[in-house]
């Protein structure tokens, strides 16, 4: 029996990059990559033996000549019976990304009836979109929410100046190449049965994308206006920190006045309380003298008193 292979399967619109993923993926040109005017370079899915790993680079959908046959095509594909890891690739616009993309993801999530993960691409990003990207991916998310399944991962790659219009070249840079295999490890793969994918379903393709530009900007607004609540709020908090720092400064201070105070009371009161003591001892001591004075002058008068009585004319009173 066969072992079921891994098909790693990259989905996008024409001209996000997908065969040039691949090629890197592979380590040499197996897919023609390139420019193509007026259609998608890549017009067949196309598939690469990479040690027991399958990989598929397919066409766009966005390509309305092509949709039907494409549809087809990545249909046909995906009912291989396989471990499949699906990449999806999608370029932004104004660091958007763009919706006929997020309508040829949905298309392709619809007619797989089994579950399943993806990896998202978001590829040759300017490093200004980046860095806003990684400041703020509220954005991102935003558009992201459009898509009717959320990804996996989501790996967001600068653009290469080397590779721009250029036909068969390769990722060269090898941080960028490690990033890629370490997304593509992550991705988890699921088998797909044959009877588990329905038709890749592209009648009301640029309806859709008409619907989904529309809410795409409701929904901008809505993330916009929230955004500047949020803003609101946080200057009214940090006005509110800023008043309570303030206000604790002050308790501080005052507190330490009030113990100051409290200590000079009771410097205060100690020396008072010893001035008293001094006092009372004072009066005790004069007290205690003068007591002794007159018990001395009442044993003098007894003296007096007892000679005066023995010595006299011995006149007794009867
Ligand atoms: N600047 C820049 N150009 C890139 C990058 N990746 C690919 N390109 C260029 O974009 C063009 C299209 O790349 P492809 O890999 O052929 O795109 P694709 O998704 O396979 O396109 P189709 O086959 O038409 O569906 C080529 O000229 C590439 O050299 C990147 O990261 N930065
Ligand atoms: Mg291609």
């Amino acid at each position: 029996m066969n072992p079921t292979p891994t098909i790693i399967s990259f989905f996008g619109n024409p001209g996000s990059g997908k065969s040039t993923l691949c090629n890197s993926l592979i380590g040499y040109i197996a897919f023609n990559s390139g420019v193509s005017i007026g259609q998608g370079m890549t017009t067949k899915s196309q598939t690469f033996q990479l040690g027991s790993k399958i990989i598929v680079d397919s066409p766009g959908l966005a390509d309305p000549v092509m949709r039907e046959r494409v549809a087809v095509e990545i249909e046909t594909s995906l009912k291989q019976n396989g471990d499949y890891k699906i990449i999806f690739v999608v370029t932004l616009d104004s660091g958007r990304v763009k919706v006929q993309d997020l309508e040829t993801l949905n298309t392709i999530i619809r007619s797989i009836k089994t579950p399943f993960e993806y990896g998202l691409i978001i590829n040759k990003v300017t490093p200004r979109v980046a860095e806003k990207l990684k400041l703020c991916p509220a954005d991102l998310q935003a558009c992201i929410k459009m898509v009717e399944k959320m990804p996996f991962e989501t790996l967001v790659i600068k653009k290469i100046n080397d590779l721009e219009d250029q036909d068969n070249v390769l990722i060269e840079d090898s941080s960028i190449k490690q990033e890629l295999l370490a997304f593509f490890d992550k991705i988890p793969s699921r088998l797909i049965r044959k009877e588990q994918v329905g038709k890749v379903e592209v009648r009301d393709y640029d309806k859709k994308v008409k619907e989904m530009e529309t809410k795409l900007t409701e929904l901008t607004q809505q993330i916009q206006r929230s955004q500047q609540e949020n803003e609101r709020l946080m200057k009214n908090t940090e006005n509110m920190q800023n008043q309570l720092s303030r206000e604790i400064e002050v308790n501080r201070e005052n507190t330490k006045q009030h113990e100051l105070h409290m200590n000079n009371m009771k410097l205060h009161n100690d020396q008072m309380m010893n001035v008293l003591n001094n006092n009372l001892q004072e009066q005790r001591a004069l007290t205690q003298q003068a007591i002794a004075r007159a018990e001395e002058a009442d044993r003098k008068a007894e003296e007096a008193r007892n000679r005066g009585g023995g010595g006299g004319g011995g006149c007794t009173i009867m």
